[in-house]
């Protein structure tokens, strides 16, 4: 079975927003588009709390029920069968959706059925990445969609796709893979 994770597409995250993706509202529409050819879709948010050693290497962002860590106005959330919250510590970073407290994602997905993991969302070489190699390292089949990942730096994101499709993760674009896109 086929999953789609939108990792973190949360406001301080879009352009306006605390740390903002330069172009990660772009990834809304193809999102909402290829939903609905998933049979579960999740959703993770960088919920962070008020003080973390975070903020020592970030500008304060995604504080829990804040705006900043609301989904993105755009994102057809309806269509989310569960939320992960990662980033809750203090102590570290939490980068990948894997290391939400809330729930645990990997036995939610096994439990769920789901052998292809299709990974979306923000950032593409900083929590996308994380939630990526988890995915790889806890024996998913892992498909990043070029068109619906958006990162910060140029060269980090090149850096982050090489260090991805070694790891395992299949980039693919959603026209190659037949997305509704
Ligand atoms: C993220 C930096 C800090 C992300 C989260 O979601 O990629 N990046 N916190
Ligand atoms: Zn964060």
């Amino acid at each position: 079975m086929k999953a789609l994770l939108v990792v973190d597409v949360q406001n301080d995250f879009c352009p306006g927003g605390a740390l903002a993706v330069p172009e990660g509202d772009k990834v809304v529409p193809v999102i909402n588009k290829i939903m609905g050819d998933f049979e579960l879709v999740v959703a993770s948010k960088d919920w962070h709390p008020e003080n973390s050693v975070h903020f020592e290497g970030w500008p304060e962002h995604c504080k829990k029920e804040t705006k900043g860590a609301e989904f993105n106005p755009d994102l057809n959330t309806e269509e989310l069968d569960r939320v992960f919250l990662k980033g809750t510590k203090d102590k570290d970073d939490g980068y990948s959706a894997f290391e939400a407290t809330n729930l645990d994602l990997a036995d939610y997905l096994q439990k769920s059925g789901v052998d292809d993991l299709y990974i979306s969302g923000l950032a593409t070489e900083y929590c996308v990445k994380e939630t990526a190699l988890d995915a790889v390292k806890k024996g998913f089949d892992v498909y990043l969609i070029e068109e619906a990942v958006s990162g910060i730096n140029e060269d980090d994101v090149s850096t982050a796709l090489t260090e991805m499709k070694e790891a395992g993760v299949n980039v693919v674009s959603a026209t190659e893979i037949n997305l509704s896109f």
